[in-house]
């Protein structure tokens, strides 16, 4: 079975890739499985620079294929942020983010309200061959969180896509689910696609 390390430190992204990388027969290390403590400091200008920043980075260290992901939330009322600042936009938790979010659109109609979730995703080999791709899905922030599934800004994202009509957030849906639609997955699709069989 082909041997593949997340290159994250994110909890809910490993979760997820490991859920989506094992149904595909991929075996899975983490960093922590390599005792590797890398930060990677992210000053590409798009996801997909820091995607590939940090799977060059994990690969050379891990020895390894190493999977990254840059992903993030582009609010069209915000100019397309927080994108590629997703994760440190606000400092504190993924509840603080989501609460400055909510606050920055309170005078926002929910009409005006559209927004995306964006993935890129870099799979770097420790020899240098590279191989990318992206995804997004569309929705709308809501007027209020709601769900404990998920993780980062997935209690505001009513999802417009994949069928479903923004009744629902994406923290409210089965992990299964999410990972039928998400930005990641479709990105995940995409990038094993292109892997040689
Ligand atoms: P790594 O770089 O270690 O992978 P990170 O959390 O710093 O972890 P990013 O820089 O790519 O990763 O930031 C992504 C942020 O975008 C993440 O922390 C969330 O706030 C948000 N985000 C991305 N995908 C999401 C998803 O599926 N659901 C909710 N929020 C998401």
């Amino acid at each position: 079975m082909p041997v593949l390390l997340i290159a994250s430190t994110n909890p809910g992204k490993v979760a997820e890739f490991r859920g989506m990388l094992v149904a595909a027969g991929w075996e899975v290390r983490t960093p922590a499985d390599l005792g590797l403590d890398l930060a990677v400091a992210e000053t590409g200008a798009t996801f997909l620079d820091n995607a590939v920043l940090k799977a060059r980075a994990f690969a050379a260290a891990g020895g390894l294929p190493a999977l990254a992901d840059d992903s993030g939330l582009e609010v069209a009322a915000l100019d397309g942020a927080p994108g590629v600042r997703s994760a440190r936009w606000v400092p504190g938790s993924d509840a603080d983010r989501v609460a400055a979010l909510l606050a920055r659109l309170a005078a926002v109609p929910l009409a005006g309200r559209g927004a995306r979730f964006r993935a890129a995703l870099a799979l770097a080999w420790p020899d240098g061959r590279l191989l990318t791709a992206e995804g997004q899905v569309a929705g709308r922030i809501g007027l209020q969180a709601r769900g404990a599934s998920g993780f980062g800004y997935d209690p505001v994202f009513l999802v417009e896509d994949g069928g479903l009509d923004g009744r629902r957030t994406m923290a409210e849906l089965d992990p299964a689910h999410k990972a039928a639609l998400s930005h990641r997955a479709r990105a995940l699709a995409a990038l094993l696609r292109q892997l040689p069989r």
